[in-house]
């Protein structure tokens, strides 16, 4: 990007997404940022990780961009991917509702991100796959017990209906906006 390009944004976001290997990471964020369309049956695992960049409208003072670091969930990338992690302002961890053990491993990616960053960050908890109801497997009482224990906020998103996806993805970037500007001064006679 060159030093106009940069000039076109007052805000650059950084947000992982992560979670096991196959539980619909790259699928939502390609339908975030492409739309529905985007959706593929058949899909390739990501190699390492790769970085996609969308313009947000959250303010309509400031430019956002979202910088989405899409990181490979297989286990060859163990030691690579926690070098992706710096700088990262929050998370979306993922869950695939059809495979307990993607479940299980939850904890394992957040406190990965906590122990990197040496803080806790802004992040949500997607239940994926929400459109395979009769394959699923994770009772969602226990996905949101979870959530609360965290204090994280979880939604259900389907990657092939869209259910969802932009609202979890928004959620975040407005909240790691808000940070970053600070909550608006109240106006108002004491
Ligand atoms: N039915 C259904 N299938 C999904 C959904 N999301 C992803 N998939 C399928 O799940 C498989 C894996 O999706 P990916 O998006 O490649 O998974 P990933 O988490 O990026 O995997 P890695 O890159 O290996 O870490 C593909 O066959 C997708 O079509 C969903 O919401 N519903
Ligand atoms: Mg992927």
């Amino acid at each position: 990007m060159n030093a106009a390009e940069n000039k076109l944004f007052d805000f650059k976001l950084k947000v992982i997404v992560i979670g096991d290997a196959a539980v619909g990471k790259t699928s939502l964020i390609k339908n975030f940022t492409k739309g529905l369309s985007a959706f593929e049956t058949s899909t390739k695992a990501t190699l390492g990780m790769d970085i996609f960049t969308v313009p947000l409208q959250i303010s309509k003072i400031n430019k956002t961009q979202l910088n989405l670091w899409d990181i490979g969930g297989g286990s060859r990338f163990n030691d690579l991917r926690t070098t992706f992690y710096q700088g990262t302002q929050g998370f979306i961890a993922v869950v695939d509702v059809t495979r307990f053990e993607t479940f299980k491993h939850l904890p394992t990616w957040i406190k990965e991100v906590e122990e990197i960053l040496g803080k806790r960050i802004p992040g949500n908890i997607l239940a994926n796959k929400s459109d395979l109801e009769d394959f699923r497997t994770v009772p969602y009482k226990e996905i949101e017990n979870y959530a609360k224990r965290q204090n994280l906020t979880y939604y259900r998103t389907s990657a092939r209906t869209g259910e969802n996806v932009n609202k979890s993805f928004t959620w975040l970037a407005r909240k790691i906006y808000k940070l970053l500007v600070g909550a608006p001064p109240k106006i108002g006679v004491s």
